[in-house]
């Protein structure tokens, strides 16, 4: 990124400083970007670890005390250093001021803390693994009785988490604010992109369940260090309060994950179809529906932790009323492709993956949120499988859709189309190889986070492992299609994809102050009237 740039954009300043201290919302945007896209390597090269461990029965490449610390830290690493900030705070940042027509975010210095919050959590996180006695193992949920007793570094691992809550929390705050104040001439509330929409529904929940977290953790903590005994019930304390408390914040946590990424696969949608998008308001509206409703099914996650049967078939039923928008927002998306005219580029491919991954999920979770199945594949590998088609195909994929839909405008540069298509397509056989045995895996009763198993799961488990050498190479060839792109692809101008949202009107990349002239709102975010691809 240095003399390939024209003059004059957000890339131009030089040397370290310049990108700790910055408060410009792109530069932010970018950090978290390659310290996301840098853990999620680390991460993925821990899961692939995980699978070839799992190869065969009887260990094959590590003891069971590094096993499960492989998988926690896998997970830890996954859930809270990558998909959570993933694109609200990657994405969010970079794009968010850019479409609502503004200079940069309500508040660009607690923006800029936030980072440092993410990224002193994430050294802590790392630290957690090199000192104390031995990284964590009590899985990314940190559940009672074990991780109070385990000897391992729990506790530096959940100030590390603590930490990253913080983080999370303040930039949701700022996009609340931002959505509210900074949206330019002429962007009612109607005209605001969905990828707004759904950052605004992921912020409320930032702000309103993250603090539980915080205090949950705070709360492992003082019964590690202090003794206290709040779950201990030799004396007077409860275990199970510590799963209510966690879920409370950890089911919400999971629409962080996957509502930005439906709003980034909204933005794609219309535009590679040229219509507008069918039902714009459902999908606003069904954000937030699903950030309300998403906050009341936490028990989903404790059918058999020992309820009543009514609150079991109350949580029940409340899960299925989150399927609904849900499935409004497939429906919708299908209908906008329906009878467009559709260009297969990439952007739209992975949101086609998106779209085919997530369902899988989506419908599994249906299976998890019935309590009669819950009960027969609660802690098998179904649900390892379910959430992966969730979090890898849902967020993870609308992730990749966004890299492959922005980079032009950040870098003023195109990929190679075909291979990133390639690449896709390479993905989802995959993923599919790789998620897909695990549902047989768990029906038949092969539980998660275990190191062993009984020969019967084997030819399953080496579908599985080979699924994740599949899926390694897309991950590797979408990564180096991307990153020469980047140095060295064809340059484009400000509007290669002939999108109406606002941060394609200005030059690419972008200048540091965003706009050369404030840009006046006059029509809907896909009204495509006029509108020309500029490549
Ligand atoms: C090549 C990519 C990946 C592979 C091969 C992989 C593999 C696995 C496997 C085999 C497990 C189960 C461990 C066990 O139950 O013993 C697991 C757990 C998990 N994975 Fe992945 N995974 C990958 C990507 C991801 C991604 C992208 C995410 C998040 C976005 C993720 C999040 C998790 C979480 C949260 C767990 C649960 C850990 C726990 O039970 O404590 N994984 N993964
Ligand atoms: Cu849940």
């Amino acid at each position: 990124m240095t003399e390939s740039t024209a003059q004059g954009t957000f890339w131009d300043k030089r040397g370290l400083a310049s990108w700790l201290f910055t408060t410009d919302h792109k530069r932010i945007g970018m950090l978290y970007l390659w310290c996301i896209m840098a853990f999620f390597a680390i991460g993925v090269v821990l899961g692939l670890l995980i699978r070839l461990e799992l190869i065969a029965p009887g260990q094959t490449i590590m003891g069971q005390q590094a096993y499960n610390a492989t998988f926690t830290l896998h997970g830890v690493i996954m859930i809270f250093l990558v998909v959570i900030p993933s694109v609200p705070a990657a994405f969010g940042n970079i794009f968010l001021p850019l479409q609502l027509g503004a200079d940069d975010v309500a508040f660009p210095r607690l923006n800029m803390f936030s980072w440092w919050l993410y990224a002193i959590g994430a050294v802590i996180a790392l630290a957690a693994l090199f000192t104390g006695d031995g990284p964590p193992d009590t899985g990314w949920t940190f559940y009672v009785p074990f991780s109070a007793v385990t000897t391992t570094n729990v506790s530096v691992a959940v100030t590390a988490v603590f930490i990253l809550g913080f983080s999370s929390i303040l930039t949701g705050m700022n996009f609340v604010v931002t959505i509210h104040r900074l949206r330019a001439e002429g962007m009612t509330w109607g005209r605001l992109p969905l990828f707004g929409w759904s950052l605004y529904a992921t912020a409320w929940i930032q702000v309103l369940a993250t603090p539980i977290l915080g205090i949950t953790l705070l709360l492992i903590f003082a019964e590690r260090v202090l003794g206290m005994g709040i779950f201990d019930p030799s004396r007077g304390g409860d275990p199970i309060l510590y799963q209510h408390l966690f879920w409370i914040y950890s089911h919400p946590a999971v629409y962080i994950m996957i509502l930005p990424a439906m709003g980034v696969i909204s933005e794609i949608i219309p535009v590679f179809a040229r219509k507008a998008i069918f039902g714009y308001k459902t999908i606003a509206v069904s954000s937030l529906a699903i950030a309300f409703a998403g906050s009341l099914v936490w028990a989903h996650h404790m059918f058999v932790s020992g309820m009543s049967d009514t609150a079991v078939m109350v949580f029940s039923l409340l899960t299925f009323i989150v399927a609904i928008p849900s499935a409004v927002k497939v429906f919708n998306w299908t209908s906008t492709l329906y009878k467009g005219s559709i260009r297969l580029e990439p952007p739209l491919v992975y949101a086609l993956g998106f779209i085919f991954l997530f369902t899988m999920g989506g419908i599994t979770g249906l299976v998890l949120g019935s309590a009669g199945t819950d009960i027969h594949v609660h802690d098998t590998y179904f649900v390892v499988g379910h959430f992966h088609y969730v979090i890898f195909g849902g967020t993870g994929f609308g992730m990749f859709a966004a890299l492959h839909y922005w980079l032009p405008k950040v870098y003023g540069r195109m990929y190679n189309k075909k291979w990133a298509n390639i690449s896709a397509v390479i993905l989802v056989i995959g993923m599919n190889g790789l998620y897909f045995p695990m549902y047989i895996l768990g029906l038949a009763g092969m539980p998660r986070r275990y190191f062993d198993y009984l020969p019967q799961y084997t030819s399953m488990h080496v579908a599985s492992t080979v699924g994740s050498w599949i899926t390694a190479v897309g991950l590797v060839m979408m990564a180096v299609n991307l990153w020469v792109g980047m140095r060295s692809g064809p340059r484009v101008g400000r509007n290669p994809w002939g999108a109406a949202t606002l941060e394609w009107r200005t030059k690419s990349p972008p200048p540091t102050h965003n706009f050369d002239e404030e840009p006046i709102v006059d029509r809907g975010p896909y009204d495509f009237k006029g509108v020309q691809p500029d490549a």
